[in-house]
């Protein structure tokens, strides 16, 4: 569930990765119906750039749907219709964003203007200044690097932000957001917007600090939500609701369905003992309560406080045992 970018791993800061992702370098795609024209434009943009050059529009579509952060674009072509390219480019999602550097004939104000409306990104005047143009490129690479950067970043801090960092679960916050979802749904009236919990708190879970240390009640907890996550199914949403309590939300999933996923849970933490990296076999086991909505007027805090009555219920009469 925790997803991390290929940077985080290689162990780079986000300044590196910064640095990193607006370099001004990147990969080029020239589309030009003159091919001598496009290998001059390409010797000066490799300079910089991983450069390729394209004379059928068509292809040239397809290929900057792919790894491309910039497109330079002959406007002036008489082979095809460059107003119309661009207006293509932007129709479609996988292009929607790709940054376009036209070349365009300066007393052709219309058609600039034209092409400015669709979206192009930035024009270079014909007879081209390659310095220029260099330039120019080098600052559209830029942005687009900078836009990466501040998506992904924003991508980050939205997981880390519903990410229960000991076991990787989603957090009370996710299900707080996602349990209201699902009860204003269910708020609705439709039958199959029927909405179920699981409570789960882990029996005598002190006695496992006591007597093995923190770190020890930590790989329990971990454990035992690898197990939590392994035995509900795909629609289910297993979060850690705090300490070694944890909640399965389980949208469109009456009580029999739910009862039959509890026990399951359940029967996978008694009947096999948890290992711990120092070798000892723990013997650990898990009450369970589990609540049904009952139609318009029900609510997410009453829906959880049934379940939690179910946990109170099953730890009272003996624990290690699922209370509906
Ligand atoms: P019961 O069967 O009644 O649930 O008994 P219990 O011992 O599990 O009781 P209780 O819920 O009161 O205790 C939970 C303990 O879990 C208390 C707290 O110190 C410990 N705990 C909470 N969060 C963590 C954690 O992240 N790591 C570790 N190692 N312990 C934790
Ligand atoms: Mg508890
Ligand atoms: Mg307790
Ligand atoms: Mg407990």
């Amino acid at each position: 569930r925790a997803r991390e970018s290929s940077s985080r791993r290689a162990g780079l800061t986000d300044q590196a990765v910064y640095d990193r992702q607006i370099s001004a370098t990147g990969n080029v795609l020239i589309l030009d119906d003159n091919a001598r024209q496009a290998e001059r434009l390409m010797m000066q943009l490799g300079e910089d750039h991983r450069c390729a050059y394209e004379t059928d529009p068509e292809k040239a579509l397809k290929i900057a749907a792919g790894r491309v952060d910039l497109v330079v674009l002959n406007l002036t072509a008489k082979a095809f219709d460059a107003l119309r390219w661009v207006a293509h480019l932007r129709t479609h999602e996988a292009t929607r964003q790709r940054p376009v550097l036209a070349i365009i004939n300066a007393d052709e104000r219309k058609v600039m203007l034209k092409a400015l409306e669709l979206g192009v990104n930035d024009v270079v005047p014909r007879p081209v200044d390659m310095l220029e143009l260099r330039a120019r490129a080098r600052t559209q690479i830029k942005r687009k690097r900078y836009g990466d950067f501040l998506r992904n970043t924003l991508d980050r801090s939205l997981e880390l932000a519903i990410t229960d960092p000991l076991t990787h679960l989603n957090n009370r916050r996710f299900l707080d957001h996602h349990l209201n979802l699902a009860m204003a749904r269910h708020n609705r009236g439709a039958a199959e917007d029927v909405v179920s919990v699981l409570m789960l708190d882990i029996d005598h879970f002190k006695r496992v600090n006591d007597t093995y240390g923190h770190d020890a009640g930590d790989e329990v907890i971990r454990e035992f939500a690898r197990r939590l996550s392994l035995n509900v199914r795909a629609i289910d949403m297993p979060c850690r609701f705090g300490g070694e309590e944890f909640v399965v939300l389980m949208p469109g999933t009456d009580q029999a369905d739910a009862l039959h996923i509890a026990e399951r849970v359940r029967s996978q933490v008694a009947d096999t003992p948890f290992a711990l990296a120092d070798g000892h076999l723990l013997d650990v086991t898990v009450s369970v309560g589990v609540a049904t909505s009952r139609g318009v007027g029900d609510s997410p805090e009453s829906l959880l406080k049934r379940a939690d009555e179910g946990v109170y219920e099953a730890k009272q009469s003996g624990r290690n045992r699922v209370i509906v």
